[in-house]
């Protein structure tokens, strides 16, 4: 029998590389999308099919993590077999312009989902979208059983959303799992994120077309890993038979200096002749440092990195150069297939 899933966030950078893994595994997918002004599917237009096609595999329904009656209605109809929560308002320093909105749609949003699913009476597996943001000021490195310290209205929402996915579990035996994951990147990843933001400038500055570069704390250190790698982890934990919870890391350290300095240097570029501070990106209050230990994952589900930081920023350096040059050159590169 076909297995199908519902992906909250579908058109988002995990979203489209989940999406991708499912169908390659022979599932239905049904993705929840926002209604937008304007296009917002990009990222999954390669895997996009006709809605007078008969028999399809990828379904797109329109509703909002902040209408809790659309999702129980979604959850009833659709019966899915999994359920992966990825929708959030998921930018840490426009949590700070936004808590309250924050809150709602990455908070709140995760138990109305819960809640639609227990009051739909179905048997689905749900996967939660946790963060090492949620560690926020606990010094790494940092694994399940480390306490939370949460630095922003992102992480205080995202402890929310674990806490309330472990309280459905115990509560309801529902078979919910967080996944616990750190910074992963990828040439889909949103523009305003420090690594998308320095490889899309590094492109433009090699062309000509940007000179400078505006970042705010270069010395915050991450443990960048990459995104089509942590789908896979998503994956494995909801086929376990008892749910538990994961961090996913490369257990490697980076500071954003050090992305800078790669990906600068990829492309022949001096990253100190481009890079100019703005106080602007800075965070009321910042994370310091987050470096995770991954071993349960690796000893649990078998998964383990591939791609380390230096090479992620090239993978990234490299994709934005010929995603600008193919603009430059006439052609609309939308998606890129990574
Ligand atoms: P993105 O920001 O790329 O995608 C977020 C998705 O959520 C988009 O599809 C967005 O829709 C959707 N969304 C936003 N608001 C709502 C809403 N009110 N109702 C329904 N959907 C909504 O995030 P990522 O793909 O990078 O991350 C996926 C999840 O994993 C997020 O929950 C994020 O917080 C979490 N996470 C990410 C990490 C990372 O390093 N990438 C690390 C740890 C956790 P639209 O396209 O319309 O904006
Ligand atoms: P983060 O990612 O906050 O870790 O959250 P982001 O790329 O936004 O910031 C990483 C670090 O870079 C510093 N920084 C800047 N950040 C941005 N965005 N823009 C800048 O100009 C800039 N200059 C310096 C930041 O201060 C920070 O220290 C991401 C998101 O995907 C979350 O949803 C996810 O939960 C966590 O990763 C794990």
């Amino acid at each position: 029998m076909t297995k199908s899933a519902l992906i909250t966030g579908i058109t988002g950078q995990d979203g489209s590389y989940l999406t991708e893994l499912l169908l390659d595994k022979g599932y239905t997918v049904h993705g929840l999308i926002r209604r937008s002004s304007s296009f917002n599917t990009a990222r999954i237009d390669h895997l996009y099919e006709d809605p007078h096609q008969r028999e399809r595999s990828l379904v797109l329904h329109h509703a909002d993590l902040a209408d809790g009656v659309a999702l129980v209605n979604l959850l009833r109809d659709l019966r899915p077999d999994e359920v992966y929560n990825l929708g959030a308002q998921s930018h840490v320093r426009v949590s700070f312009d936004s808590p309250l909105y924050t809150g709602d749609v990455t908070g709140m949003g995760t138990l109305r989902l819960l809640e639609a699913i227990r009051a739909s009476g179905i048997d689905t597996r749900i996967y939660q979208a946790s963060s090492s943001e949620m560690f926020g000021a606990a010094p790494p490195p940092q694994n399940e059983a480390t306490g939370f310290h949460p630095r922003s209205p992102y992480g205080c929402a995202k402890v929310f959303s674990y806490w309330s996915t472990v309280n459905y579990r115990e509560a309801y035996d529902l078979f919910a799992v967080n996944g616990i994951l750190f910074n992963h990147e990828s040439p889909r990843r949103g523009e305003t994120f420090v690594t998308r933001k320095i490889t899309r400038a590094v492109a433009r500055i090699r062309a000509g077309l940007q000179e400078h570069l505006y970042l705010g704390n270069l010395d915050a250190v991450r443990d960048w890993g990459y995104a089509p790698e942590y789908v896979e982890a998503m994956w494995l934990m909801l086929q376990r038979d008892v749910p538990d919870d994961y961090v996913v890391a490369t257990g490697t350290a980076a500071t954003v200096r050090d992305f800078l300095a790669a990906a600068f240097s990829s492309a022949g570029l001096d990253w100190t002749a481009h890079v100019r501070f703005d106080a602007k990106y800075e965070r009321p209050s910042e994370v310091d440092a987050l470096i995770g230990d991954a071993a349960r994952a690796e000893e649990r589900l078998g998964w383990k990195p591939r791609v380390m930081w230096p090479e992620l920023a090239r993978i990234m350096v490299e994709a934005d150069i010929s995603a600008l040059d193919a603009e430059m050159a006439g052609a609309t590169v939308r998606v890129d297939r990574r």
